[in-house]
């Protein structure tokens, strides 16, 4: 895998209600061909067993193009999967129990509710941070209120850890989630919902390339 901080610059989540009977298997090959530098499996509802037989799909198209797949909240199904990463929040196991769970053969993300836990976060082991609603967002209803940019800036800067934003991020207003030391974005509707999925993600690529070489 390429360096940590060029795989999250255009991090996409999957979402089977928005995927909206789409096949989300294709989305993810679209949203790879446009450009997503890391995918993450995002299943809320519905039996593991299906979870099981998409990740496997995921994990190979991801594979094939070096981009990191990333399973989001479970540890079980990470690694059953055999991913290259998991992703845990406040209700999910905390990060000293997933680093122990999946030693060092996978990346541990973690989503902080506020700086403090960010720093918890970093010492108890997590690789990157998702730091968000940065905008208001009806897909994720128990999001909590937009924390803005500033939230991205203070943790980017105290934790020494890569931190994507995400929540209600769009090609739109990505760039100043890189301005504030962002090292990308996670976007789950401007990407997934789209109707043209990979010219989202091309879209999205360009504004966030530009926004990190404008940083240098
Ligand atoms: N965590 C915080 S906001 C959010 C998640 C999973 C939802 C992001 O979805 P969208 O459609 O990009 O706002
Ligand atoms: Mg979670």
């Amino acid at each position: 895998m390429q360096h940590l901080a060029d795989a999250l610059r255009l991090y996409v989540l999957t979402d089977t209600g928005l995927a909206a009977g789409r096949d989300e298997a294709d989305i993810v090959r679209r949203a790879i061909g446009g450009g997503a530098t890391a995918i993450q499996l995002r299943w809320k509802t519905g039996p593991m067993r299906r979870a099981l037989e998409l990740g496997r799909q995921l994990r190979e198209l991801c594979h094939a193009s070096g981009v990191p797949f990333i399973v989001n909240d479970r540890v079980d199904l990470a690694l059953a999967l055999d991913a290259d990463g998991v992703h845990v929040g406040v209700d999910d196991l905390p990060v000293a129990e997933t680093r122990k769970l999946v030693g060092d053969r996978m990346l541990v993300g973690y989503s902080p509710p506020t700086l403090d836990d960010a720093l918890r976060a970093a010492r108890e082991g997590a690789d990157y941070l998702g730091v968000g609603p940065v905008y208001p967002t009806t897909t994720k209803l128990d999001a909590g209120t937009a924390v803005n940019v500033a939230q991205v800036k203070s943790i980017a800067e105290v934790v020494g850890l890569p931190v994507v934003g995400i929540g209600g991020i769009t090609a739109g207003n990505a760039a100043p989630v890189i301005e504030a030391g962002a090292a990308g974005v996670a976007v789950i509707s401007a990407v997934v919902a789209a109707k043209d999925v990979r010219a989202a993600a091309v879209e999205l690529r360009r504004v966030i390339d530009a926004a990190l070489e404008e940083r240098q």
